[in-house]
């Protein structure tokens, strides 16, 4: 990593786990349980029942506000400190990253705290300002219903993020997979991008996921240990002590 020039680092919902985020694959808890996130993260899931929904991103919503970054987050803004050439994209939509003080995360997936007018031809963005509300609020362009501004499975991902996220992924001499399955593309298809074009690929997980056989280097443990042991190796401590 401290030779690569380039250093493109993908994140899942993995990273944020030691906050205490669900991940998006673990069970579903309490109220929840009885739902699978798989059938709630769908645009026809919102047209069947756009209250269920609404109020399940609400859960989501307050469960972040009252969650802080952790060792895992801090380290790679501390990585990006230090590497000038690392880009952080990331799948998760809950901002950890940025509370953590990274710079420039190019969010693939949306973000939890914005919403978008559900109507096609509208769109109209707004951040999302009531954690209570039960039920979605109308656009105040056009009075349909407004729902989280977050990509839904079936949905093109915002092109601007991608392209980047592709063009980073074309150049990158080392891509770090952290706290991801893996399994949901297009955000999935940069790694197998990289191995395309011989660069290395490191891989942190504690379980394996379709990229474990094919990484170069996997680190099978959790993203707080493994970034912040990283961090260390790489970059020398600075005044303010961050690395701690
Ligand atoms: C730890 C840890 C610790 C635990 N430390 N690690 C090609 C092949 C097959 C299918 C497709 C394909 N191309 C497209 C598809 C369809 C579909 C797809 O990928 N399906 C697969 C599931 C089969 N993709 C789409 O539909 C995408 N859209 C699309 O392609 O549209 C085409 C189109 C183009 C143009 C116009 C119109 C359409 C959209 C995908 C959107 C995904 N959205 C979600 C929901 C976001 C909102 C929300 O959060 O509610 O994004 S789904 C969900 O999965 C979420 C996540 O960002 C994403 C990835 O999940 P992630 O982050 O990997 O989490 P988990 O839970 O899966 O894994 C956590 C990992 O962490 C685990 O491995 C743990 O072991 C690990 N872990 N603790 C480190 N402490």
């Amino acid at each position: 990593m401290a030779a690569a020039r380039q250093v493109l680092v993908i994140s899942g919902a993995g990273v944020s786990a030691e906050s205490g985020i669900p991940t998006f694959r673990d069970a579903m808890q309490g109220l929840w349980s009885r739902y699978k996130p798989e059938d709630l993260a769908t645009p026809a899931a919102f047209a069947r029942q756009p209250e269920v929904v609404w109020q399940w991103y609400q859960w989501r919503r307050r469960l972040v506000v009252d969650a802080q970054p952790n060792p895992g987050h801090r380290a790679l803004a501390g990585l990006q400190d230090c590497l000038p050439g690392m880009l952080l994209v990331t799948q998760n939509v809950d901002g950890l990253h940025q509370r953590a003080g990274s710079k420039d995360v190019i969010e693939l997936h949306g973000n939890l705290f914005e919403n978008q007018c559900s109507a096609s031809d509208c769109r109209h963005m707004a951040p999302n300002t009531d954690l209570e509300a039960t039920t979605p609020p109308l656009c105040p362009s056009c009075g349909a219903l407004m729902r989280p501004g977050v990509v839904w499975f079936g949905e093109g991902l915002p092109e601007a993020a991608l392209a980047r996220a592709r063009q980073a992924a074309s150049g990158c001499q080392l891509l770090l997979s952290v706290g991801t399955s893996a399994v949901v593309y297009p955000a999935a298809d940069l790694a197998w991008m990289v191995k395309r074009t011989g660069a290395v690929l490191v891989e942190i997980n504690p379980e394996t996921t379709p990229l474990t056989a094919v990484a170069d280097f996997v680190f099978p443990g959790p993203a707080g240990e493994i970034l912040p042991a990283i961090l260390r190796a790489l970059c020398p401590e600075p005044s303010d002590g961050a690395h701690t």
